[in-house]
């Protein structure tokens, strides 16, 4: 099996994929997308909220919950999550019993990036040079983070709404820098890894260049940027943004290419609240590369956005029974998704749940 009218074939029946960047294999089930659902609705999010709530911990000006107070900030505010998982101050120990029980202490910072000052506000809604001031205010915290000797990883994230279990609506995000590379930032460096050794190019660079051809999987581009369902999605919905340019993070990219990013972000997360009409929940994160001060020539900056919702804003997808024991699985087909998301509009369109 290598092309063409084979592989169209293969792909309208089950199938397995395979996932480069993690080694991992997706089963995808196209024919099961009819399947009625009488399971759990989700309570889609309250859509009208205050430009500023008096009961928010993340507001200007507002009382946090340690007793902290926020500051009157007009644009973006990054402080340390009171609630920290991680401290830099964890003493030093391991435990290897019989090379089974093994653990080791973890030292880190855990920071809070509020985006806006407006508690109504999401990412989409950001006017583009507010969405540019968040990925500045990353760079920036990647780049202080990073430098410290005790710190060899920083993981930048987003938890959307209530069904990712985001604590509060207003608009932030979360950065957990650590000594360690985790397990799913860890497993993808050991795959470029292998890639770059091999051909001398990133592995994204060479799989861009692939959908690039072929205009299957495209959400959304600039000169700078292209957002894509990649082939191997697990979650209805998934995107990978992945620069052009092979660069190992954002500390790389030029001015301009700053501005692409915080271009893509917007129409890619405008075109999910378009989808079903509610401000859309989704993990989504940075991958970059290691911060251990080592050159990293074969980590390609990109970011995962990971939706959980399925064919409506009240049904969602979850990881259980096979996808547990097994392995992932989906029901519609990642060009399916992708076509779905292209033809919505990059402006909003009206609220309300579908
Ligand atoms: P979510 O992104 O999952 O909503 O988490 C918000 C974080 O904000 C959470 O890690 C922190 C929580 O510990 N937080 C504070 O640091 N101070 C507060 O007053 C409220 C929430
Ligand atoms: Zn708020």
């Amino acid at each position: 099996m290598t092309d063409g009218t084979e592989t169209a074939a293969l792909l309208e029946h089950p199938h397995r994929r395979f996932n480069p960047l993690s080694g991992e294999w997706v089963l995808v089930s196209p024919h099961r997308a009819k399947r009625p659902w009488q399971g759990q609705v989700e309570r889609p999010a309250a859509e009208h909220r205050p430009a500023h709530d008096p009961g928010c911990y993340l507001c200007p000006g507002n009382t946090r919950a340690n007793g902290e107070h926020n500051p009157d900030y007009t644009g973006t505010f990054v402080f340390d999550n009171d609630f920290a998982a991680l401290r830099p101050d964890a003493p030093e120990a391991e435990v290897e019993v019989g090379g089974l029980l093994r653990a080791r202490s973890e030292s880190g910072v855990c920071r809070v990036v509020c985006f806006s000052p407006r508690h109504d506000l999401s990412l989409p809604d950001l006017d583009p040079a507010a969405l540019r001031g968040v990925v500045d205010v990353w760079a920036d915290e990647f780049a202080r983070l990073g430098s410290r000797p005790d710190i060899g990883y920083v993981q930048i994230f987003e938890n959307k709404g209530e069904t990712m279990g985001c604590s509060n609506p207003h608009p932030h995000g979360q950065i957990w820098a650590q000594r360690s590379v985790p397990l799913i930032p860890a497993r993808e460096g050991e795959r470029q890894a292998e890639h770059f050794a091999a051909h001398g190019r990133t592995l994204l660079q060479d799989y861009l260049r692939l959908e690039l051809e072929r205009e299957e999987r495209i959400v959304c581009a600039n000169d700078g940027f292209v957002a894509l369902v990649p082939f191997w999605a697990v979650w209805p919905f998934e995107t990978l943004v992945v620069s052009r340019r092979p660069v190992p993070d954002l500390l790389a990219l030029e001015d301009a290419e700053r501005d692409q990013l915080a271009d893509v972000l917007k129409r890619l997360t405008t075109r999910y609240d378009n989808l079903f009409g509610v401000s859309f929940p989704y993990s989504a994160g940075l991958h970059q590369a290691p911060t251990d001060g080592q050159p990293h020539p074969e980590w390609h900056l990109h970011m995962h956005f990971f939706p959980p919702l399925l064919r409506s804003a009240t049904v969602r997808k979850f990881m259980v029974g096979y996808e547990m024991l097994g392995e992932p699985q989906r029901d519609v087909t990642p060009e399916s998704s992708a076509e779905r998301l292209r033809s919505l509009p990059e402006t909003r369109t009206a609220t309300g749940a579908s």
